[in-house]
C-alpha cells in the first residue's frame, strides 16, 4: 500500500524511476503527478538521497509537456503508532559535524564514487528543490495530510497552494530548535503570506498550528476532510490542468516576480521572449538574418 489516502485507480507508476524514498505516480484520468515522501516511520523526514530522489521526480515533471501540475505529499500513516506526515523536514539521525551526510543505507548514495560523495555532503540542496517548486512552470499543491514541520514547513510554504487535512494536519517550525534557520522562502516569504508578526511568531514560539488556524493566517488554502484530501488535490489539479498553459505559467511567474528580483525578472523575461519568438517580427529577424538581408520591421504596427 502506498497511503491511505492513495487512490490506486487513479494513478500509475512512472515507471522509469526506482526511488527508495519517495514515491511517483501520474494521473489515469488527470495530467497531474503525484510525488510523496515515503518515510512515515520518522514523520517523512528527508535525508540527502530523499533530497536527490525528490529533485529527480520534480524535475522529470517540470520536464513533461503533457503535465500541468504536481502534487507534492507524504504517504501514511506509520505503521508504527498510525501518525500522519507530509514532511518534517531534515532528518536528525543523519546530521554529522558539518550538515546532513549520506550513510550506508541512503540508497541513493550507495552506487556513488566516494569522492563524488564527499562532495556532495552537507549541501543545502533542499533549497534546489525549493528553487525548482518557485520556478517550475506550472502550480505545485502542497498536500498536507499530517505533521508540516522544519524544513517541511518551508516546503509546503514554498509551494503555490496548501491543501491540508483538517484532522490531522499540523504546522509547527522547530528549526530554532534543532539550530538550523530558513532565512530565504521559508521565512521571508511566509511573511509575505502571514504577515511580519506571524511569521516570527512561527519561528520564534513555535506553537504547532491547525489547518484551520493555518487557513486563517492565509499560509493554506483549504481544510478538508482528511479522508477526502487526494481526491480534492486531483479535483483541483483536474481544474487547473483545464486551463491555459501559457497564462497559468505567466501568471505564476508574475505572481513571483515582485519577491524575486532580476531573478523574478528574467523568469519572466524569458516567457516573454518564448512568446515573442512566435510572432512575424521574430520570423522577419530569423528570416533576414538567414537570407543576408536588412530586416523589414517596418511591416509591423507600433501597438499601442
Ligand atoms: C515531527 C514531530 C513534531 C512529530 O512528533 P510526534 O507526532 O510526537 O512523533 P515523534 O514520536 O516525535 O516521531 C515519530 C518518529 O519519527 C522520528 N522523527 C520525526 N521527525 C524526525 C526528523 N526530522 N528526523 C529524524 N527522525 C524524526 C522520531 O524520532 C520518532 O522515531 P522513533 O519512533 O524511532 O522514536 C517531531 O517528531 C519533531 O519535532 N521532529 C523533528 C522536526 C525537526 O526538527 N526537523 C528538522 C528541521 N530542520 C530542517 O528541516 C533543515 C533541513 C536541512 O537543512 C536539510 C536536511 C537534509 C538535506 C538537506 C538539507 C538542506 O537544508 O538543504
Amino acid at each position: 500500500m502506498v497511503s491511505e489516502l492513495f487512490d490506486p485507480d487513479r494513478w500509475e507508476p512512472v515507471a522509469a524511476f526506482d526511488f527508495d524514498d519517495i514515491t511517483y505516480h501520474r494521473g489515469a484520468d488527470v495530467p497531474a503527478v503525484r510525488i510523496a515522501f515515503d518515510r512515515p516511520e520518522v514523520r517523512n523526514a528527508f535525508r540527502p538521497g530523499t533530497v536527490d530522489e525528490l529533485y529527480t521526480a520534480l524535475d522529470h515533471a517540470r520536464k513533461q509537456a503533457s503535465i500541468g501540475c504536481v502534487l507534492l505529499t507524504g504517504n501514511g500513516p506509520s505503521e508504527k503508532d498510525g501518525g500522519w506526515a507530509f514532511c518534517s523536514g531534515g532528518d536528525q539521525s543523519v546530521r554529522g559535524e558539518s550538515g546532513y551526510e549520506y550513510r550506508a543505507d541512503d540508497a541513493a548514495a550507495a552506487d556513488d564514487d566516494p569522492a563524488v560523495r564527499e562532495a556532495k555532503a552537507g549541501r543545502l540542496h533542499i533549497l534546489e528543490v525549493q528553487r525548482l517548486i518557485r520556478t517550475m512552470p506550472k502550480p505545485v499543491v502542497a498536500v498536507v495530510p499530517g505533521w508540516a514541520v522544519g524544513g517541511g514547513h518551508s516546503l509546503h510554504v514554498i509551494c503555490d497552494l496548501t491543501l491540508a487535512s483538517d484532522e490531522h494536519a499540523k504546522f509547527l517550525q522547530t528549526d530554532p530548535d534543532v539550530a538550523s534557520f530558513d532565512g530565504g522562502f521559508g521565512s521571508a516569504y511566509l511573511a509575505k503570506q502571514v504577515g511580519q508578526k506571524k511569521a516570527r511568531e512561527v519561528f520564534f514560539r513555535g506553537k504547532t498550528y491547525s489547518a484551520e488556524e493555518a487557513v486563517d493566517m492565509g499560509m493554506a488554502n483549504e481544510a478538508i476532510a482528511h479522508e477526502e484530501l487526494e481526491d480534492v488535490a486531483l479535483e483541483w489539479a483536474d481544474e487547473m490542468t483545464q486551463k491555459s498553459p501559457t497564462a497559468m505559467r505567466m501568471l505564476k511567474f508574475a505572481f513571483n516576480a515582485t519577491d524575486d528580483g532580476l531573478v523574478g525578472q528574467q523568469v519572466f523575461a524569458g516567457e516573454a521572449t518564448r512568446l515573442a519568438y512566435m510572432t512575424d517580427e521574430a520570423a522577419e529577424g530569423r528570416d533576414a538574418f538567414l537570407e543576408g538581408r536588412e530586416p523589414d520591421f517596418r511591416q509591423f504596427p507600433w501597438h499601442y
